[in-house]
């Protein structure tokens, strides 16, 4: 058999064994009744039951057969959701390996540092706030991880990859100042990062750029962490399929807010999860029924709605609804009372009896019916105000993160209900809480009496004369619990959260690789996105860094005649190709593997953006260089996923990102959603993005060379390369002998000087806008007898970021010689007005204003775009060389050069105010 005619190309059966079908858990109904007699009896008797026990007992009854059904591999239907109790009941509960009281106690320690360290913050005189009831909702979940189940960075397996909630960062710190990795100093120093000196603060959520040895993953922007954290597990999954590292050992956990889940990019990649399987990826839902304003969903049931959100996108579901005191409450619940009401009772309400009596709960929750009145009766109103949320109760957390990092075959989520601000009363299930930062004298008294710490009033009183706040609480390194804390980490590889940066920099390829691009296209004409492509093929053949390049698109690779890589470098795929390709006889046949190297994210910009982040990163999170190349359609990138690439940045994320189609009229017919004249902007302001706009396959050789070197090389910087380009066919020319690589590098560089005599003019343009200055420096010396030269500006963002350096070094070097932005010291010697333009609007280019030596006018593409060719359409936003000629022979006249009438005549001539000039003129190369 030949490879083409193989149907499966990777293993026949997905991870767990199972072969995929296409109902999920569900069962066929197209299927004849072979034995109608027999399915009447089965009938018949169901509704006997229904007359004679009624429907409660029916009900259980259907679920036993369900569940039964599922036991004997039937394949029914899986219930969406199931009754608002814990998934796991008390007789499956593993036993629990700790000290549970010792574990208490740290946990208390913890709450009060978290807490008091945020109060601190928010003293009279500081106010930069913070957040105390999130991580006093989630210390459980989190503190069952610590000691339990987390694997540092020394575990032989290479640790596991844990997302925290931003705003429980509190939390997080306060566990590392008991394990002694950060100083009470740092804690009083919380969110004031730069007014103590270097690293003597402490950043306000999880930042690696900012905290880069301590912070893995930054997780604040709300959404984020679902998407990032499942693309996460799948590029673990990817480096192993692809022979680059074993992650078999690793687990990526992620903790989300039941909030947050309503941000489209939390839910919305959880089926990828499922169909791939990423049984190596853990959630963990901290249901505390409360977001920022008030509740997530008063009227309704958020871990309900959420339960069958996951199951029906394929996940494992384990509820954490209740506590260990509610076990024997519903062991007598014989009648499904009880479970009834935890069913039926909104959130609102639950959220209520978080801050009522006991009495309160007894009439309102078990007063509703006779039977649960009954129930209850032995309980004094205390006992019934103090039982407690599944999130709360150690070993249920236990136990749910015990089965899920056993569960094979499935991703797992964890809804752990619990109540946000628990255990400090002046918190507890308030509306308000998510912004109160500050406890009184009296809030935190009550605090530490609830936590049993041994802090006295007087000692209280003191701290707060002192420092208008409470005293931080360290029991001694050498104490029980922090002793068992640290035993506990050196069991399981060491502290967490925290960075390293293991990776060795890369042997790059050598010039060899780049003479292509260099030798220019002949007579030919190749877009830029081509000559990128080209080079990228190149190095994914180079020994070195060939298999590290991780190729990323969002179903686009056709459009940037990526297709011709499928058969060879395939599109990866853990299940392997299962089916006879349509195209298997072709030569550029589709090709699925689980050893494919290039991801194709189905048609999600934010996906393909999670896919570079973990890639990007991969250099400290798995101590391997990866060289994530995202390919995508220009507009859908800063656009579209602008805060993707910020937190990319801020995860220190390294790797190419190529807005292919670019520009406001090159992309022709596409029109306005479509058309990019602004990108280069967004960038600008991404401090991590460096930003190019070649003109020339040259140029991109140097460019892509420099991302490497940069990137990947020795002192490699945390940098994000940014390229766009074109779809337009350009010849290519030659390396000129004296190429300009550090002018092509800093941003601006000289091409072609106008012979002979004449007025003078500085023609500047990037991108796919280089040619139209060639044409006007052509028609101007022909047409008009001016003389102009012609400068290839490879980035804007650069030149503007250096002018801006050093107008800073400037300022803060009074006494020294000024330095001089690059572009300034380009253009000194020039003569003549300096006229730029660029597929792009004018705040573009003008960027670099302020530093252009002389007069400086700018074209653009301001505006919305529409589908029209590209003449007409440079036309109407008069960028096009006719356009560039009036403008310079206006600057010419304002300058006193030439005669007015000059102008005039050219404007009648070119008729650039009239897009209708150009109708007929052709075009080359379509849209995509
Ligand atoms: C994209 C985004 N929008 C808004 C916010 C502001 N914000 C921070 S926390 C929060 C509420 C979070 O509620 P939830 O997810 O339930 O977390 P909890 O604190 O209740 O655990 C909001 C709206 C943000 N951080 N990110
Ligand atoms: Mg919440």
């Amino acid at each position: 058999m030949t490879e083409e005619s193989t149907p499966t190309s990777g293993t026949d059966t997905t991870r767990s064994g199972r072969t995929p079908t296409v109902i999920h858990e569900g069962l066929p109904t197209q299927l004849p009744d072979i034995d109608p007699d027999e399915t009447h009896d089965w009938l018949d008797s169901f509704d006997a039951l229904i007359d004679e026990r009624g429907r409660e007992r029916a009900r259980y009854v259907m679920l036993r057969l369900l569940e039964r059904a599922r036991e004997m591999s039937v394949g029914v239907p899986a219930l969406r959701s199931t009754d608002y109790i814990n998934t796991i009941p008390p007789e499956r509960e593993p036993w629990f390996p700790g000290d549970e009281e010792a574990e208490r106690r740290i946990r208390a320690f913890i709450r009060w540092n978290a807490a008091v360290m945020v109060s601190s913050a928010n003293r009279k005189g500081l106010e930069v706030g913070g957040h105390i009831a999130t991580y006093q909702s989630s210390a459980s979940l989190y503190e069952v991880g610590f000691n339990h189940f987390f694997r540092g960075k020394d575990h032989p397996g290479g640790g596991d990859q844990i997302y925290i909630q931003g705003h429980a960062s509190p939390g997080i710190y306060a566990r590392a100042f008991l394990e002694g990795r950060l100083t009470e100093e740092q804690l009083y120093h919380f969110r004031q990062e730069v007014q103590h000196g270097p690293h003597a603060g402490l950043s306000s959520y999880p930042h690696p750029r900012l905290m880069p040895e301590f912070w893995e993953f930054p997780t604040v922007s709300m959404g984020l962490t679902g998407i990032n954290s499942i693309y996460q597990a799948r590029f673990n999954r990817y480096l192993a399929n692809r022979g680059i590292k074993d992650t078999g050992e690793q687990r990526v956990w992620a903790f989300l807010g039941d909030g947050e889940m309503a941000e489209p990019e939390s839910l919305g990649a959880i089926r990828i999860a499922a169909r791939e399987e990423l049984d190596n990826l853990t959630w963990v839902i901290n249901c505390n029924l409360q977001q920022l304003d008030g509740p997530v969903t008063g009227n309704g049931k958020i871990i309900q709605e959420l339960e069958a959100n996951f199951r029906g996108a394929g996940w494992n579901v384990i509820k954490v609804v209740w506590g260990r005191e509610w076990d024997d409450l519903l062991a007598r619940d014989v009648d499904g009372v009880l479970v009834n009401r935890m069913n039926s009772t909104p959130d609102g309400a639950f959220q209520t009896y978080s801050v009522e009596s006991g009495a309160y709960i007894r009439d309102s929750f078990f007063g509703s019916d006779p039977r649960l009145t009954k129930m209850v009766e032995h309980m004094t109103d205390d006992q019934i105000r103090k039982l407690p949320r599944g999130g709360h109760d150690y070993r249920k957390v236990y136990a749910a993160f015990d089965s899920a990092t056993k569960h094979v075959g499935q991703p797992t989520v964890i809804l752990a209900k619990t109540i946000k601000g628990w255990t400090i009363d002046a918190l507890e299930g308030k509306n308000a809480t998510h912004q109160m930062k500050k406890l009184t004298q009296d809030d935190i008294k009550k605090f530490r009496d609830r936590l049993y710490l041994p802090i006295s009033d007087r000692d209280l009183e003191r701290s707060y004369e002192e420092t208008g706040a409470a005293p931080f609480f360290h029991p001694g390194a050498d104490s029980h619990e922090i002793q068992y804390m640290l035993d506990r980490r050196k069991q399981l590889g060491g502290s967490l959260p925290k960075r390293v940066t293991r990776a060795k920099s890369l042997t790059l390829p050598g010039d060899d690789v780049y003479a292509e691009l260099k030798q220019g296209s002949g007579k030919h004409s190749i877009a830029t996105t081509m000559a990128v492509v080209r080079l990228l093929k190149d190095w994914m053949k180079d020994p070195e860094i060939g298999q590290r390049i991780v190729p990323i698109a969002p179903d686009e690779y056709r459009t940037f005649g990526m297709d011709a890589m499928f058969p060879s470098a395939k599109v990866y795929n853990p299940a392997g190709q299962k089916y006879e390709s349509v195209d298997r006889k072709l030569l550029l046949s589709y090709k699925e593997s689980a050893q494919g190297q290039m991801l194709h994210e189905g048609i999600s910009e934010a996906g393909a953006m999670a896919s570079a982040t973990a890639a990007g990163s991969a250099y400290a999170t798995h101590g391997e260089h990866m060289i994530p190349f995202y390919i995508f359609y220009s507009m859908f990138g800063f656009q579209r996923t602008g805060d993707s690439i910020w937190a990319m940045a801020d995860q220190l994320s390294r790797g190419f990102l190529v807005g292919a189609t670019a520009g406001r009229t090159t992309l022709t017919g596409e029109g306005l959603q479509h058309a990019d004249g602004h990108s280069p902007l967004l960038a600008s302001t991404n401090p991590a993005v460096v930003h190019y706009d070649p003109a020339f396959a040259y140029e991109i050789s140097h460019i892509m060379k420099s991302g490497l070197e940069r990137m990947y090389g020795e002192d490699a910087e945390n940098v994000i390369f940014y390229l766009t380009v074109y779809n337009e066919p350009v010849s290519q020319p030659k390396e000129p002998d004296d190429v300009d690589v550090e002018g092509i590098l800093k941003g601006i560089h000289h091409v072609q000087s106008a012979e002979g005599e004449g007025p003078r003019a500085q023609l500047l343009a990037s991108g796919v806008g280089f040619p139209w200055i060639q044409e006007a420096q052509r028609i101007l010396a022909e047409d008009w007898g001016v003389r102009a030269d012609t400068w290839s500006v490879t980035s804007w963002n650069e030149l503007a970021r250096d002018g801006a350096a050093a107008e800073e070094w400037n300022l803060l070097h009074p006494g020294e010689s000024p330095r001089t932005p690059y572009v300034a010291d380009k253009l000194q010697a020039v003569t003549g007005p300096v006229v730029a333009v660029s597929d792009y609007m004018r705040a573009v280019p003008l960027q670099i204003a302020r530093w252009v030596p002389g007069d400086y006018r700018v074209l653009g593409a301001d505006g919305f775009g529409f589908a029209d060719t590209r003449p007409a359409a440079r036309r109407f936003f008069h960028i096009d060389a006719q356009s560039v000629v009036v403008q310079t022979l206006q600057a010419l006249a304002d300058a006193g050069q030439i005669s007015r009438d000059k102008v005039e005549e050219a404007f009648a001539r070119y008729r650039i105010d009239d897009p209708t000039a150009t109708a007929g003129v052709k075009q080359e190369g379509g849209d995509a």
